[in-house]
Parts: C-alpha cells; structure tokens; sequence
C-alpha cells in the first residue's frame, strides 16, 4: 500500500507552514466535494482526495490505535506459560497472536495515510507515540486475564463497533474484521470467570473480586477524557470519524457492565454505583483523571516496562526482518534473470 508518493506528501504535510495557506479554486472544489460526501454519510477511499487535517487526525487515531494492540499483547503474553489449563493456554495463545493480527491490519490502513510501517513504529520506540492508557497497568494473577477479556475487551468494542462506520473506509473495513474478534475475546474472559465464581474455591472468588476492584476505573479511562476536555472529539464527530462520545460510550460500557457484574456477583468497587431511573442510566462516582493523565504521560506503573519490552522485541527481530529482506530481493533477481 505504501509508496514513495505518499512518503512525499506525509513529508510536505509535516512541513506545511502554520500560516493558512491560500487555497486554488481547485482545491476548493475538492474540499467542497468531501464535505458533501462527509454529510451524506459517504465513505472516503485511500485514493481519494482529503483535507490535509483529517488525514493527520486518522493517521494519529490509527497509529494509536495499532500501537495499543500491539503493546496490548504485553500484559497477557506475561500469562501464557501460566495459564492453568491446556484448554485457556490454548485461547490465550490465539487471542494474544489476533492482537498481534489487529495491529497489523491497523498498521496497513495507516499506511494508505502516507507513513510506512517504520516510521509509525519508530514514534513507538522512541516514546512520542501514544498507546492506550490501560496497558501501563501490571497483570498480578491470573484472574486479571480473565478481567482483561471481560471488562478491557469489553470496553474496546464499546468503542470500536461505532469505528466500522468511520468514514476512512480502510479504517472502518479493518475495525468489521476486528470487532467479530474482540467478541470472542471478551466472551472467553467472561467464561473464565464465571467457571473460577461459579465452580471455584474461595480464593478463587476473591481473586476475581481483586482484580475486579483494580482495573474497572483503568477500563473506565479507556474511553479518553471527558467530552468538555477532549481536544479532538468536535471536529472527529464532524467528519464522521467517532460516531459517539467518549462520556457516550463511557456510559453505555457502565450499563451494560452492571447488569454482566450481577450475573457474575461481583461487586464493582463505586459506592455511588446506582441507577438513575430520570437519566435512565447508571450514575457512577468521579474518575481520577489526574492519574489517567500521569499514565499518559508516561508515568503509569508499567509504562517503561512496556516500552523496553516492545523496543527489545523489535531489536530481537531484526534478524527476520533482514532475511524476509533478503529472500525477496533473491526472489526478484531470479525473477529478472528468467
Ligand atoms: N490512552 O481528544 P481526545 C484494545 C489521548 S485497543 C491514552 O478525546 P480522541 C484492544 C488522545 O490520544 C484500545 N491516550 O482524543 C485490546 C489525545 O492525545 P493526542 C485502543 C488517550 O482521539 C484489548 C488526548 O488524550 N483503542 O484495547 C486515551 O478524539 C485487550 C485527548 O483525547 C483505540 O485506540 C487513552 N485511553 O479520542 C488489545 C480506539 N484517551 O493524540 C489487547 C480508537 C485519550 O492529541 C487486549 N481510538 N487519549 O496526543 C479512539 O476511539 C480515540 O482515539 C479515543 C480518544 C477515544 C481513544
């Protein structure tokens, strides 16, 4: 997908100056064009003419989204030699290698926006991509896989199931393949937990619970800031890239949560945790946003951890790269010389 046309105009873009540039009455027309077809609901192709601002907010929106899965596979990865049966090593396994999967259909849509996978991964590597939020925080025992199917794979298809109708139809066409996976993976981790509430021991219950209390407000703050302080959401609701809210999203996560919590029984750890027969809706206590904004910072427990992990699996694999290289470049010689 990716050309050396489009690493031209990723260029030119990152150096465009600040000052509004006068616009021909070509391009006018060419903006007038993809807004029109923004507000019939019409989906934009890679080969389609963009405003340069919307191909930057996809290109971030993206990035970042391949780069959470990608590290996403961290936390669980941890737990694959540990996990207690062949049956749950076998699901972790399949569900951390779809993660991988998902980065790599993301990565691909990225790229149709102008940066080549390199250039996406080295803001990684060098820490000034952001990755989501949730992923800084440690996976302390085995229930905490299973909490990561409920509640974190819960809350991404909360958000992501609106992104199949992003108007990018790379990026909506990734997110259809996507959002069929992350089902799975968020019924696997209820099913774990259910068998560890419903058949298991006391400590095994208290496991559960434990690691209930430690990562619903993390799951909440997936969901990005408030809609008041979130910078981007006006213009990506405008161009049909985020179809609902971030406190939208956040709150339908929460009722629909509560009633899967009861059919566990488990409590979730919001004393003001209480439906709201007015707003026809769960009202639920403060977010810690002061902590949700040190982990972005890059200041959450994981967070180094995390990324010398991902820095060190790149440099371990350089040697792949380099012969996946070497065979294609035999390949097209063999191919040239017949
Ligand atoms: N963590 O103005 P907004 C998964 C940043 S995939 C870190 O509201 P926007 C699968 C935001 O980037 C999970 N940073 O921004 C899986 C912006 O900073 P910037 C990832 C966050 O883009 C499961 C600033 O705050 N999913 O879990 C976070 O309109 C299990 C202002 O925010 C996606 O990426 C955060 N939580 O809305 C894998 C879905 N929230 O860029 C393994 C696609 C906000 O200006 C195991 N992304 N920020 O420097 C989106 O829907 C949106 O980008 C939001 C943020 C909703 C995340």
């Amino acid at each position: 997908m990716y050309t050396q046309a489009m690493d031209l105009m990723a260029k030119e873009g990152a150096s465009a100056p600040t000052a509004k540039p006068v616009r021909s009455a070509q391009e006018m027309m060419l903006e007038q064009r993809f807004e029109a077809r923004i507000d019939d609901g019409g989906f934009i192709e890679a080969k389609d003419w963009m405003p340069e601002h919307y191909r930057r907010t996809l290109l971030r929106q993206i990035s970042q989204h391949a780069h959470s899965e990608i590290v996403g596979m961290l936390p669980e990865g941890n737990w694959i030699t540990r996990a207690p049966t062949l049956k749950r090593k076998a699901i972790l396994l399949a569900k951390v290698q779809d993660e991988g999967g998902h980065g790599l259909y993301l990565y691909a849509a990225a790229e149709t926006l102008g940066q080549s996978r390199d250039q996406l991964l080295d803001a990684l590597h060098s820490g000034k991509a952001k990755y989501s939020s949730i992923f800084n925080y440690p996976t302390l025992t085995w229930a905490d896989i299973g909490v990561i199917g409920w509640l974190v794979d819960g809350a991404a298809i909360m958000n992501q199931v609106p992104l199949c109708r992003c108007s990018y139809a790379p990026y909506a066409r990734a997110m259809i393949r996507i959002c069929r996976e992350e089902s799975f993976h968020q019924r696997q981790g209820y099913d774990s937990l259910l068998v560890m509430m419903q058949h298991g021991t006391d400590a095994q219950r208290e496991m559960v619970q434990d690691a209930v209390n430690r990562w619903w407000w993390p799951c909440l703050m997936m969901f990005g800031p408030p809609d008041g302080e979130s910078v981007h959401s006006a213009q990506s609701m405008r161009w049909g890239i985020k179809r609902i809210s971030n406190d939208d999203l956040r709150q339908k996560f929460v009722d629909a949560t509560v009633e899967q919590a009861k059919v566990l029984g488990i409590s979730l750890p919001d004393p003001e945790l209480k439906w709201n027969a007015e707003r026809g809706h769960y009202d639920f206590g403060a977010i810690d946003w002061d902590e949700f904004w040190r982990v972005v910072g890059g200041d959450g427990p994981c967070n180094r951890e995390r990324l010398n992990a991902r820095v060190k699996a790149w440099e371990d694999g350089a040697w792949v790269r380099e012969a996946a290289l070497a065979h294609q470049r035999k390949q097209q010689t063999q191919a040239q010389a017949a």
